[in-house]
């Protein structure tokens, strides 16, 4: 014979089996839309995104130099690659890209690496100086261990004038995957994970613009997306890729950054032309045109590029590289009427 306790738990169980089931369904889905904080994403918006009356520079320092210091964290995060597909990445700083880094000619920089990753993890900077134990590598043992930190020290010289990436840039030596207990990435493997950023260095001679637009283009390998090989910019691909909006006659200084790792990319704008700015003679067969309707970046190349908006209407940026659209790498640009 039953007590009347387990009589009236055996009656309540299917409703509490119901309430359970109901929780179990509002709570789930939340609990995987925090994962990624709840919102889809959504193209950034970049160039004339408001009214405004003077230059918008991405690194707009006050003359003078300085020590220049930037605190980067090493970190996994959950990042929507593209529509609802969402993929673990390494970050610095929880983004791709991550923060950018600016400096005048003449100033030194202190940049400190957390590593909160469970791999090894790296700082290595393009067209600035520095001494072999800031290099990044692992020859150098200049790298960070998880749960480390250190510090890295640069100097901005004459020639650094541009826009360079940084990137991680520790790789395994002779196939060994393990070394001292440390788990330690493929060669190139945290760059398509989505560790890189840009450097823009700065003398105060630039030619004026309206805006500057940093687009930093990518490759990522079906081991990292899970789905097929992805043709990136900032990080994701089309649509999810910068939507960019320009005033008829405008000004604007592309810093295009090409960080690999594995593939070349010929950039283009529809219907507008290019013009060198700083550093572009670095770029594979280009060094003195003055105009290019294209650009050419190989692996970690990088350059700046002018370009005046031509009529008003509906144009896009992409890359010509057979399959690279269809992989994602394009977007959408704006020209928009200017109020006469
Ligand atoms: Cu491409």
């Amino acid at each position: 014979m039953m007590d009347d306790s387990s009589m009236i738990f055996s009656g309540q169980a299917p409703i509490i089996v119901f309430v359970f089931l109901v929780l179990f369904e509002l709570l789930t889905p939340s609990i995987l839309l925090d994962f990624n904080d709840g919102q889809p994403a959504e193209p950034e918006q970049l160039g004339h995104t408001g009214a405004h009356d003077s230059p918008e520079l991405l690194c707009n320092l006050p003359a003078g130099n300085d020590v220049r210091r930037y605190e980067l964290v090493a970190q996994a995060a959950d990042w929507e690659i593209a529509p609802d597909h969402i993929i673990q990445i390494w970050t610095f700083n929880g983004s791709v890209p991550g923060p950018t880094i600016c400096a005048r000619v003449g100033d030194r920089l202190e940049i400190t690496l957390t590593n909160r990753l469970s791999t090894i993890a790296s700082f290595h900077a393009h067209g600035l100086a520095f001494d072999s134990d800031s290099d990044g590598t692992f020859l150098s043992n200049s790298f960070v261990p998880p749960g480390g930190s250190r510090t890295y020290y640069f100097e901005a010289l004459p020639d650094s004038v541009g826009t360079w990436a940084y990137h991680d840039s520790v790789a395994e030596l002779d196939k060994e995957p393990f070394l001292h207990g440390l788990t330690i990435p493929e060669s190139g493997e945290g760059i398509e994970r989505g560790m890189y950023g840009a450097i823009i260095v700065v003398d105060g001679t630039e030619e004026p613009v309206d805006h500057e637009v940093l687009l930093l283009l990518g490759d990522v390998g079906p081991e990292v997306t899970r789905k097929g090989s992805f043709e990136v910019i900032n990080g994701r691909v089309a649509p999810l890729t910068p939507e960019i909006t320009l005033v008829e006659g405008e000004k604007v200084r592309f810093r295009i950054i090409n960080v690999g790792p594995n593939d070349a990319h010929d950039f283009y704008v529809s219907g507008h032309v290019l013009e060198n700015d700083h550093n572009s003679q670095v770029i594979d067969g280009v060094t003195t045109t003055d105009e290019m309707w294209s650009v050419s970046l190989g692996s970690l190349t990088f350059g700046d590029w002018l370009m005046t908006a031509g009529e008003a209407g509906e144009y896009s940026y992409a890359c010509s590289v057979s399959g690279h659209i269809e992989a994602g790498m394009q977007g959408r640009l704006k020209v928009i009427p200017g109020d006469e």
